[in-house]
């Protein structure tokens, strides 16, 4: 059973989002120490990880918000099983790492499922009573569930944040949107390796009158919880 909330309006482009805090979800994707922190997977490829690290402060005050709203919290972790036996050899394969998933490194295992590396960074730590999924590709709905998950709870919005804006994030955010829940980008709770990506990102999102959703900064989001 789903409990009703009040109909809320956010300023938002490419036009004003209206939501329920009791149907949208808030989902955090991939604020891992494998891609924020030196040594992990995002680095192995070749990155520099500092640009990551600097929305972890908003990321954290509009995640305080929302839990202090009774929103619902899904975080999501790019890790795979000890075995690989979900990790396709294309994606074992791709580019030329340092280190391949499953290789080890300073915080253990590459992108492997309860090493140091997948957990997800102090300050954005789940709590009880919020959902964690393990994802074995770049977008959150595939092979995970998700989406039984959040019809079952009566979830029909979804507030994202989390990296990379262009991988995992774009790549959730168009599964959700043909599958169809109005999904909103947090634009200041997002970030990529590279910057033009990350503005090229928001700009597709919301270009032909929203064809994949809506983008906001976090601070309009607070100005209405
Ligand atoms: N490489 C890159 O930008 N991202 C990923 O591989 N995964 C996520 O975005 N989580």
């Amino acid at each position: 059973m789903t409990t009703t909330s009040p109909a809320l309006r956010m300023d938002a482009a490419p036009f004003v989002y209206d939501f329920e805090v009791s149907k949208t979800a808030l989902v955090i994707i991939d604020m891992q120490r494998d891609f924020i922190e030196p040594g992990g997977f995002g680095e192995s490829l070749g990155n520099d990880v500092a640009l990551l690290e600097a929305i972890v402060p908003a990321t954290r005050t509009m995640l305080a918000a929302w839990r202090r709203a009774g929103g619902l919290v899904v975080h999501t972790r790019e890790a795979h099983r000890p075995d690989l036996s979900d990790c396709p050899p294309a994606k074992l394969n791709r580019g030329n790492p340092r280190l391949r998933i499953g290789d080890r490194g300073p915080m253990g295992r590459i992108l492997v499922a309860g090493e140091p590396g997948s957990q997800i960074v102090e300050a954005l730590a789940p709590v009880d009573g919020e959902i964690v999924i393990d994802k074995p590709g770049k977008g959150a709905f595939y092979a995970t569930g998700l989406d039984e998950l959040l019809k079952a709870r009566g979830i029909a919005h979804l507030l994202f944040a989390g990296v990379t804006t262009e991988v995992c994030v774009q790549t959730t955010m168009r599964e959700a949107n043909d599958r169809g829940y109005d999904g909103l980008l947090l634009e200041d709770c997002t970030e990529s390796y590279f910057p033009a990506f990350k503005a090229a990102t928001l700009a597709m999102i919301r270009a032909q009158g929203g064809i994949v959703g809506w983008t906001a900064p976090s601070s309009a989001l607070l100005a209405v919880l």
